[in-house]
């Protein structure tokens, strides 16, 4: 399991575990003691290799501890420690390929359902994704691109990521962070020609590019994506930051679409452009129904084809809905496509937060909340959010003669050891879910509703 930021270390390590046949798990620099302890207990992970202090925290002592309870784990390795620079320089310089349709690594999925669910991709599935991102965003031996993401997510990574500029012979720089005046500053230091954001960063991005006076006439692409980058903000990039935007709608479970960067501006500003491949297959079905909808009709987006997976790892109960039995994946994504083949994203069937690009699974916290004595049962649903986009909203029932604070129990969740984004922005203690009508039939009615009610207020 790795769990590095954006080091330059990162790129090394990555390809040295694959010329070993070593499966990379890609933990987010964002997770904490339970996410890793999952992800390394289900993937039954043979080592950590991470980083000491990073962000004011020390993941070296965060592994140690997963190490501590996972049997599998026999070692803990720190980059930039002597133990491993030891071991790196008694690596073999000769090794065999690796086998192309044998799994590459497991990426981690947003989830809906509990815990993240691990992803296995393949070293010819994630090439082909990344050769031809590569060259629908134009990538060239001189461009420089900007990792601005966390490097080990899908996007970053591949879309088309350090490993599309690596591709192309491009060079790539790391941001240690991906605020504006970070990324301004190595965009004029280092001539960046492409990086890819999240919206709420474009939007940040677009307005402190009114007041900066670093020298940004090097970048010429701006990807967005992760969430849904709405009109007036689409409308606004290129001009402040003079670039051309390209939108990008992808999961690490496969399907990747952009905008093409000579699509017609109503294309790019209005839609989150088209698959990849001519062998992607769309279908978009009636979420009740199953049945395809007319064309232009919003629908569930269901996708199979080249990079596309087939199944999560160790997954059965779970990919017995989450693929149709012909093995289309239902990404739980709610499109409507345009003549041109290209989707346009409109909401959402599953029950995930889309945070800025965080996606947070409900049930996963709400499982936390849960874990309080103080709480009976918990809901947690999505509000609007002018910066995220959209936050997460957690309904709790107290328990008998209890009554949890929302401060204590956002506190409480934190220190089970998760990932900062999935700590419940606001807390709503409520005698009862307030709505009446629902009859609580189901969790899923039940967030609806709340979620329904939460809009409103
Ligand atoms: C609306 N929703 C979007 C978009 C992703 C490239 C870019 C992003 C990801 C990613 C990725 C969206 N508009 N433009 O892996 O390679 C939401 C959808 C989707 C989910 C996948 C890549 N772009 N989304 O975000 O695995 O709900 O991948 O199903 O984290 O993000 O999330 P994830």
């Amino acid at each position: 399991m790795l769990q590095l930021p954006n080091i330059p270390e990162f790129l090394p390590v990555v390809f040295g575990m694959w010329r070993a046949g070593v499966l990379p798990v890609f933990a987010l620099p964002a997770h904490r003691h339970s996410e890793l302890r999952h992800f390394a207990a289900h993937s039954e992970a043979a080592a950590i290799i991470t980083v000491g202090e990073h962000e004011r925290h020390d993941h070296a002592a965060t592994a140690r501890a997963v190490a501590a309870e996972v049997d599998s784990v026999r070692q803990v390795l720190v980059v930039g420690s002597d133990e491993f620079d030891a071991l790196a320089a008694t690596a073999p310089r000769e090794l065999a390929d690796p086998d192309p349709e044998g799994v590459a690594f497991l990426q981690l999925s947003g989830g809906s359902t509990g815990l993240p669910k691990l992803i296995p991709r393949t070293h010819d599935d994630y090439l082909y994704s990344v050769r031809e991102s590569a060259r629908i965003c134009g990538l060239r031996p001189d461009s420089v691109y900007l990792a601005t993401l966390p490097v080990s997510h899908n996007y970053p990574l591949s879309s088309p990521g350090v490993l599309g500029a690596l591709h192309a012979g491009a060079a790539t720089v790391m941001a240690p962070r991906p605020d504006a005046d970070t990324a301004f500053r190595l965009i004029e230091a280092e001539r960046v020609t492409i990086t890819g954001v999240v919206p709420p960063l474009a939007a940040a991005w677009t307005q402190a590019a009114a007041r900066t006076d670093r020298d940004l006439s090097s970048l010429e692409v701006l990807l967005v994506g992760g969430a849904k980058c709405g009109r007036e903000l689409a409308e606004r990039i290129g001009p402040a930051l003079g670039c051309k935007l390209q939108q990008v709608f992808g999961m690490a479970e496969g399907l990747v679409c952009y905008t093409r960067l000579d699509d017609p501006e109503e294309i790019v500003l209005g839609t989150q452009g088209r698959p990849i491949s001519p062998d992607d297959e769309i279908r978009v079905v009636d979420p009740e129904t199953g049945a395809d909808v007319a064309p232009g009709e919003t629908g569930a987006l269901l996708t199979r084809g080249p990079y596309t997976i087939r199944g999560y790892y160790r997954a059965d109960e779970h990919n017995a809905t989450a693929f149709t039995p012909d093995g289309f994946y239902r990404t739980g994504d709610l499109v409507r496509r345009a003549p041109g083949g290209q989707l346009e994203v409109v909401g959402r069937a599953k029950e995930q937060i889309n945070r800025g690009g965080e996606k947070v699974a409900a049930e996963e916290v709400e499982n936390h909340l849960m874990a309080h004595q103080g709480v009976l049962d918990a809901a947690v649903v999505a509000v609007p959010d002018p910066y995220l986009g959209e936050r997460t909203c957690a309904y709790v029932v107290p328990a008998a003669g209890a009554s949890p604070t929302g401060p204590e129990l956002r506190k409480f969740v934190r220190e089970r050891g998760v990932a900062a984004f999935k700590v419940p922005d606001l807390v709503e203690v409520v005698e009862e879910f307030p709505v009446t009508g629902v009859g609580k039939t189901s969790k899923r009615e039940l967030r609806a509703a709340l979620a329904a009610l939460a809009r409103k207020q």
